[in-house]
């Protein structure tokens, strides 16, 4: 049952108030990003709830990524939707008569008793299961917590490194931008401008009946996010060979340095989680370190200071700075130059407002208001919050953390608010807002 969130009730303290949040999103085995506007599970959402779940309840949090590992296709990717039965279908657009996982995803081992979407999220989630653990290791090894979710991790980036290796250079691609999870970035303009959209009268936006419309992807947007998922789901899910650009292969490919980077940071846990259970973890650190050079070497853009995306079937770097590029500075194999230029470039014209902006300041399509177009988040903030720490910019960090949770708890833990202002843009009482901010104030 839906326990309404009031974000008028200020009663208490900022880590209070976050608890409450997590409370009411809570369904008994995973917790919806919002309850009015997202009310199904999703990927990387759930990761990050966990990372901060951890710190109320270690148990909700091995059981949130549980629940999500368990709706796992057989070939090991992990849907970026998990449906909730209970939820009419008309309550989220698209629905799961739209991606009809059990029939069209059973070649790709699609789950028969849960339904799911047939697109993947950013593999946050090995690095939230070691920091889980890290939370509560005994109960983890009574649980036998790490031992359940190993192989199912591993699978999943064996999966993204090998059947998501479109552009045969060693990275993961996206297919979709719901992929990268960050819709609407103008980094996608380019690359979405080839999709035919599909006609607006053949679906019907669920999103809109909550959230306002300057705030949102527009539909011309979404006509072509439909037309992507649809190509997709008609090809059963089917992954095309690296390299292939032909007929049958996707619309859209891009590689995007934030997914890279939280590939390889949670490459990184895997070789944590290995070693625990008794294992080197050896070959997992040297991936990862070696992936980190790919990274920079591919997606890496010196005059920018950053890196940027690259589009698969455009050919080459894609010339617009979201925030995205700045997201590798979590890694800690960067290079000492690489590191200080992210470091620099936080800081400077394109990003440097109180809160960090999901797009460049001075790009033309900067908007503070439209979703992934220049409002501040909060994944991405406490991303590049540890990245700055790890590289031992600490006094950043400390500003960035301050005006972070100062903006979550004021806004109602917003899903997004304006970077110069602070003021709440699309959901309130957002999960992940409400979970990275208790991580933060540990
Ligand atoms: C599509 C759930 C998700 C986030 C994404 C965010 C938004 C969905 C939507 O909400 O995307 O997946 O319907 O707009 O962009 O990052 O995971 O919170």
């Amino acid at each position: 049952s839906a326990v309404a969130y009031d974000p008028g009730a200020r009663a208490g303290t900022p880590h209070l108030r976050a608890a409450r949040v997590l409370a009411g999103n809570w369904t008994g085995t995973s917790t919806v990003p919002s309850r009015a506007l997202y009310p199904h599970q999703w990927s990387w959402d759930s990761g990050f709830v966990a990372i901060g779940l951890r710190h109320l309840s270690p148990l909700r949090a091995q059981t949130e990524l549980e629940t999500l590992l368990a709706a796992q296709w057989g070939d090991g990717r992990i849907p970026h939707i998990v449906f909730n039965p209970s939820v009419p279908l008309d309550a989220y657009f698209p629905s799961p008569d739209f991606w009809r996982s059990s029939t069209a995803g059973r070649a790709a081992g699609a789950p028969r008793t849960v339904q799911t979407s047939g697109i993947v999220q950013p593999p946050v989630h090995a690095l939230a299961a070691w920091l889980v653990h890290r939370a509560d290791p005994g109960l983890s090894r009574a649980r036998g917590f790490l031992a359940r979710v190993y192989p199912r991790l591993a699978a999943w980036h064996r999966y993204l490194l090998h059947r998501r290796d479109l552009g045969g250079a060693g990275l993961a691609s996206v297919i979709h931008p719901w992929e990268q999870g960050m819709d609407n970035s103008p980094c996608w303009d380019a690359p979405l401008a080839r999709v035919t959209p599909a006609p607006a009268r053949t679906f019907r936006r669920a999103d809109l009946a909550h959230g306002a419309p300057e705030d949102r992807p527009t539909d011309l947007d979404y006509g072509r996010y439909v037309r992507l998922a649809a190509d997709y789901r008609d090809r059963c899910y089917r992954d095309a060979p690296a390299g292939d650009a032909g007929a049958g292969a996707d619309a859209f490919a891009v590689e995007d340095p934030a997914f890279n980077a939280l590939l390889i940071a949670s490459e990184h846990a895997l070789a944590r989680i290995a070693r625990e259970l008794g294992a080197t973890g050896t070959a997992r650190r040297a991936r990862a370190e070696r992936l980190t050079g790919v990274l920079v070497e591919r997606l890496w853009q010196p005059e920018a200071g950053m890196f940027l995306c690259r589009d698969l079937r455009g050919g080459g770097p894609v010339p617009e700075r979201g925030v995205c590029g700045l997201v590798p500075l979590l890694l800690p194999g960067l290079p000492r130059d690489v590191a200080d230029a992210l470091v620099r470039t936080l800081a400077g014209p394109h990003f440097g407002a109180r809160l960090v902006p999901s797009y460049d300041l001075l790009g033309e399509a900067f908007d503070p208001h439209r979703y992934w177009r220049g409002p501040a988040w909060f994944n991405t903030g406490w991303l590049l919050e540890r990245g700055l720490r790890t590289h031992g910019a600490s006094a950043r960090a400390d500003a960035l953390r301050d005006a972070m949770i100062e903006a979550a708890d004021a806004s109602g833990f917003a899903e997004y608010v304006d970077p110069h202002t602070g003021e709440a843009r699309g959901a309130t009482g957002f999960s992940w807002t409400a979970a990275l901010t208790l991580d933060l104030l540990q």
